[in-house]
């Protein structure tokens, strides 16, 4: 009785570590959709899809930075979740992912930028949410603060503007 008692509770709890987490891992988007993510994913709330408000986005652990880019004049502040913890929301598995922006450039950033680098997703510049004509609603910033060797036209070109969406290889 003991054992099958032990047993049973070690099923529950099991069950409770494997379903759990998965059934409220990802919110429904009660604003705007500004980011859709497609791949193979493991958490979804729009079909295969998972697709993310701002608070959504802005909940998730990130960074704000101040930096020089290419981009802008003089120092900018950017703020937004960590590529890393978006991509972890969805349930993606770790691999390179595709950006695409809303005019369709698109760029690869590979496995190791995303699991080595504090990429963000800025969804602030200077605290205010990013407008269409202001690179919004979200743009990939590498932390060229904490390494300056990124400030190369390889990182630039990995440095998408107007994301519309990620795809999870
Ligand atoms: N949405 C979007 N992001 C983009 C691009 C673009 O055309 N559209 N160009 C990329 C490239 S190739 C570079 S080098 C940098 C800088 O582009 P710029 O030379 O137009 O400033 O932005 C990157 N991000
Ligand atoms: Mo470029």
């Amino acid at each position: 009785m003991i054992r099958y008692a032990a047993s049973l509770f070690v099923s529950l709890w099991m069950a409770c570590v494997v379903l759990v987490p998965d059934a409220r891992a990802l919110d429904m988007p009660k604003g705007p959709v500004v980011l859709i993510i497609e791949g193979e994913l493991s958490h979804s709330n729009s079909g295969k899809k998972a697709v993310f408000d701002l608070s959504m986005l802005e909940m998730l652990s990130g960074r704000k930075v101040t930096l020089e880019t290419p981009w802008t004049k003089g120092p900018t502040t950017y703020s937004g979740p960590y590529l890393r913890a978006v991509l972890a929301a969805a349930g993606a598995k770790a691999g390179a992912v595709t950006i695409r922006a809303l005019n369709d450039y698109s760029a690869v950033i590979p496995a190791e930028d995303v699991a080595n680098l504090d990429i963000i997703l800025a969804t602030r510049t200077d605290g205010k949410a990013m407008q269409v004509r202001d690179k919004g609603p979200l743009m990939v910033i590498y932390p060229f603060d904490k390494d300056s060797a990124l400030y190369t036209e390889t990182y630039f070109a990995r440095s998408v503007w107007q994301i519309k969406s990620i795809e999870a290889q």
